[in-house]
């Protein structure tokens, strides 16, 4: 029973299923992509890509000339890699589109296929949940849980440059799903069983979420005992067994703040360091708020228009899911005028960069994208405070400038 991977059909051609099917079409397989989104697949049809990351229209153009397509329709393939979105509900991942997936190869499955969930998955969901559907199919089959672990912004390089951990049901499962990655994967391929490697996967977003908490506490800190949080990290980071990360407006994306839940449903305890930390950092967005505010009652500065600056919930990508933009333009709208604006992200309410700077009187800096750091404020008299969630704006832009900048971590003086 061998599965022969000779067609491969990636479904979910989302933001880590299109560079996995364009990574593996690349090496001559053939492959096809597959989504429900009829918009997507139009889009591919057109030549047109619907989400930015660097190398992937490159990659795109490469992949016509090999053996990719793209479809909305399931085909018998040797290989069926899954990618598509779980949310969180309720403190577990939402398997709606990983059952709709498999639902949609059941009718084309042949026995000895083999099935990669490649989508976020809690500790138990394999065994627990998508096992026993397959088993019911009564055909031998292969199967292996093999996360995604690239960071948006770099998907590429990290998706052939890392480290991959792959859980299969059985040696052979791992041996075949091995085969497949170890044909863009340039980083090592570690072999385990699939709730180990789902638990790997939290554990490593749960690491990142709960020092991002402290980093964060951290921050405060640094604000009521007059110290420089950014380089106080800095330099205890120095330290060889010491990796603090940054404090900022909270925490974003599809991963970091959801992930962890997984794990905190699984807790019997109500003392829970990760429920803790994941608290700590969605608050960061009232710290910002509440900074602000007073900021703007000790210099009295009055009808203000709050001007956002990013939108995307991490620098230089296009995505804004989960930002703490989102909440901190809430709490900053019950009292005040918001805009907002991003060059990177694709939405309606979005005004220009130029808009926000020459109209508002207050820019609350969430996302640290690369233009920001260029902005000269001297240009724009009508703005009276800078505020900093991400320690990127240096102090030579408010040369000839006399608005007040604040930065996080940092005490106002
Ligand atoms: N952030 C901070 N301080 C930091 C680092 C990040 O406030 O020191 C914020 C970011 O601004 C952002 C959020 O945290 O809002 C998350 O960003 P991120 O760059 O830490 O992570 P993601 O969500 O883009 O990608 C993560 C990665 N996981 C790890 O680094 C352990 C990536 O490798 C995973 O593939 C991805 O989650 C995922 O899909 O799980």
């Amino acid at each position: 029973m061998t599965a022969q991977s000779n067609r491969t059909q990636v479904i979910g051609l989302g933001y880590i299923g299109l560079p996995t099917a364009l990574l593996l079409a690349d090496t001559g397989l053939e492959v096809i992509g597959v989504d429900v989104d009829q918009n997507k697949i139009n889009a591919l049809k057109a030549n047109k890509l619907y989400f930015n990351e660097p190398g992937l229209e490159k990659l795109y153009t490469k992949a016509q000339d090999k053996k990719f397509s793209a479809g909305s329709t399931v085909q018998p393939s040797d290989t069926f890699v899954i990618a598509v979105p779980t949310p969180q509900n309720a403190g577990t991942a939402d398997l709606t589109y990983v059952i709709s997936a498999l639902r949609s190869i059941e009718p084309v499955f042949q026995p000895g296929n083999l099935i990669v969930i490649e989508s976020t998955v809690g500790p138990r969901d394999c065994v627990d949940h998508i096992l026993p559907l397959i088993k019911k199919w009564n055909k031998p089959f292969l199967f292996s849980h093999c996360p995604e672990r690239a960071i948006p912004g770099n998907t590429l390089h990290e998706m052939v440059h890392n480290d991959r951990i792959i859980g299969g049901i059985d040696e052979e499962s791992r041996q075949v799903t091995k085969a497949l990655y170890a044909s863009f994967v340039k980083g090592n391929i570690y072999l385990t069983d699939p709730t180990t490697a789902a638990a790997c996967k939290v554990m490593e977003n749960t690491y990142r979420s709960v020092n991002i908490a402290l980093a964060n506490e951290f921050a405060k800190l640094a604000e009521r005992l007059d110290f420089n949080c950014w380089e106080a990290i800095e330099l205890a980071n120095k330290h060889p067994r010491v990796q603090i990360h940054s404090p900022g407006p909270g925490v974003g994306g599809h991963c970091i703040p959801i992930d962890p839940w997984f794990f905190v449903r699984e807790q019997r305890s109500e003392e829970s360091l990760i429920r803790h930390a994941l608290e700590i950092n969605t608050k960061m967005a009232n710290h910002v708020v509440e900074a602000v505010s007073e900021a703007i009652k000790l210099l009295a500065i009055s009808n203000p228009t709050i001007g956002i600056l990013g939108v995307a919930y991490k620098k230089n990508v296009d995505d804004a899911r989960e930002t703490p933009a989102a909440r901190i333009a809430e709490l900053f709208s019950e009292k005040f005028q918001v805009l907002m604006t991003d060059e990177h992200v694709k939405q309606d309410d979005l005004k220009s960069l130029e808009q926000v700077l020459s109209t508002c009187s207050v820019i609350v800096l969430v996302t640290d994208h690369d233009q920001y750091a260029e902005i000269n404020f001297s240009e724009y008299p009508n703005i009276k405070l800078v505020y900093d969630t991400r320690n990127c704006i240096s102090a030579n832009a408010f040369d000839n400038s006399s608005a007040v900048h604040l930065t996080i971590g940092k005490k106002s003086s």
